[in-house]
């Protein structure tokens, strides 16, 4: 016994890293179309530096990033050709609203969408699509603060109530934000929050957090509401924390690394504030403003199954001897000697999907579903313009088979598993086009020149076997 055989194979894009087109179809400006590539957007994301609109001296990347506003027939295309069962996408929540307070929804955007979506069934691949991927139009973010404000959630419902209705039919997996936690990371990339001097970053935070939370239950709420076969996932930015050695202060500052993110699936899957979090809000002074009534909707409205995206494990110390060795990164974990990393510092870890998929489902038991999981790495065409990856196939078939593993001889429950990136795109980390994913390659540089013209990888050939044998043949 493998797989199960509606096993959904397939890859995973963003709308503001692939799509482009940014002032299109009366897509208002958001969040993440502001974010440059180069030096300073480590600061911009972090919500330190201010970047509201664009300016002359910065490249952003997102404006036509790879264009799939006016390609997704080709590429959908190509992801049939593949074999893929699923396509995670993402909805840019400006194309629908461009300023996100309307009260009518931009009929252009929704158009696009539905496209979009039954260009998939053409070809008998199932949407997967997350509600926001990091996204959030900058009127929200220049008028209310963004997910600061409470009134987030009632503008977010807004989308959910169009968005739910207009597709029914068409999507039935859905996703309500992408990496939640990534709010804690990169909070003007996650949460569209910026940061005055002197205001307390991690109230603000959890505040945000909790508004999302809520808006988590209310979608789920309504995707049931709509359709009962709609089935509605967290997702969490995961990848299991080691102790840096067996001293028992290691393990304990690894595992309270990982409550960190945990507290947030906690919330969307057990339906309530876990109790380490509660105290540790409680004694920092950060809990955060509730209205009546929230507490039962995040109990009554949980989500189906568990999304993740899984890149690497990562390590943790309360040495301060061991801990001067970290290196910033989003996540900013020890180096594992035991373990190689790519080119951007990423540890490559396969048994460490394996322990993530297992800690999650002990701790959920509700199904898993690996929504992103891949090599970001740099890709030289020959003389023929054709990439041999091996590297990513590589990393990829390691990774497949530890999730085997987990599915076959652990038991785990697995819905599926989309890699990160079928197509090259923006990388969300660095804004660069270099950092690449794909098995199709997309002619385009760091400075936005090129053709755009996309062409197979030998990892295409690879997967597409990969999935025609259901996750078997891996060779
Ligand atoms: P890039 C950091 C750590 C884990 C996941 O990332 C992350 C990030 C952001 O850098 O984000 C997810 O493009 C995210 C995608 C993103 C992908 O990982 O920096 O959901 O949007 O592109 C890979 O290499």
């Amino acid at each position: 016994m493998g797989f199960r055989k509606d096993f959904l194979w397939g890859g995973a894009t963003a709308a503001n890293q692939c799509e482009g087109g940014y002032n299109e179809g009366g897509r208002g400006l958001a969040n993440v179309d502001v974010s440059p590539v180069g030096k300073d957007r480590f600061a911009v994301i972090a919500g330190k530096m201010k970047m509201f609109d664009f300016d002359d001296e910065h490249f952003y990347p997102a404006k036509e990033a790879i264009d799939m506003y006016h390609h997704f027939r080709e590429d959908i295309k190509l992801f049939a050709e593949m074999g893929f069962k699923t396509y995670r996408c993402s909805i840019a929540w400006s194309r629908i609203f461009p300023n996100g307070d309307e009260t009518e929804p931009n009929e252009e955007g929704l158009k696009f969408y539905e496209e979009l979506f039954k260009e998939c069934h053409k070809y008998g691949i199932e949407p997967l699509v997350t509600i926001t991927h990091f996204d959030c139009p900058m009127h929200l973010v220049t008028e209310y603060g963004a997910w600061r404000n409470r009134k987030l959630v009632g503008f977010y419902e807004n989308l959910c109530n169009v968005i739910f209705r207009r597709y029914k039919g068409l999507v039935k997996y859905w996703l309500t934000f992408n990496e939640i936690n990534m709010i804690l990371h990169a909070p003007f990339m996650g949460a569209g929050l910026y940061f005055e001097e002197g205001e307390d970053e991690e109230k603000i935070k959890y505040q945000a957090a909790h508004h999302e939370l809520v808006a988590s239950a209310i979608a789920t709420k309504i995707a049931h509401e709509v359709d009962p076969n709609n089935m509605v996932g967290c997702m969490l930015a995961a990848g299991q924390t080691y102790p840096y050695s067996c001293h028992p202060n290691d393990v304990w500052k690894g595992m309270n690394a990982d409550r960190e993110n945990y507290f947030f699936i906690d919330v969307q899957s057990r339906g309530q504030y876990p109790k380490y979090a509660i105290k540790e809000m409680e004694r920092k002074g950060i809990m955060p403003v509730m209205e009546e009534g929230d507490l039962e909707l995040l109990k009554n409205h949980t989500v189906d199954f568990i999304s993740f995206s899984y890149y690497s494990s990562r390590c943790a110390s309360a040495d301060p001897e061991v801990n001067k060795l970290t290196e910033g990164n989003i996540f900013a974990s020890l180096k594992n000697p035991y373990l190689d990393a790519s080119e951007w510092g990423w540890q490559i870890d396969p048994l460490g999907l394996r322990i993530t998929m297992n800690t999650l489902y002990d701790r959920y038991q509700k199904p898993l579903f690996i929504v992103e999981n891949g090599l970001g790495a740099i890709d030289t065409p020959d003389e023929n313009g054709y990439v041999k990856d091996d590297y990513r196939i590589d990393y990829l078939r390691a990774h497949i088979k530890a999730m085997r593993d987990a599915v076959v001889e652990d038991g785990v429950d697995l819905l599926g598993y989309t890699t990160w990136g079928p197509i090259d795109l923006v990388s969300a980390g660095t804004g660069e086009m270099k950092k690449r994913y794909g098995f199709i390659y997309v002619d385009r540089d760091n400075e936005g020149n090129g053709t755009l013209k996309r062409s197979k990888k030998k990892s295409f050939d690879w997967y597409k076997k990969v999935i025609a044998s259901n996750g078997e043949d891996l060779e």
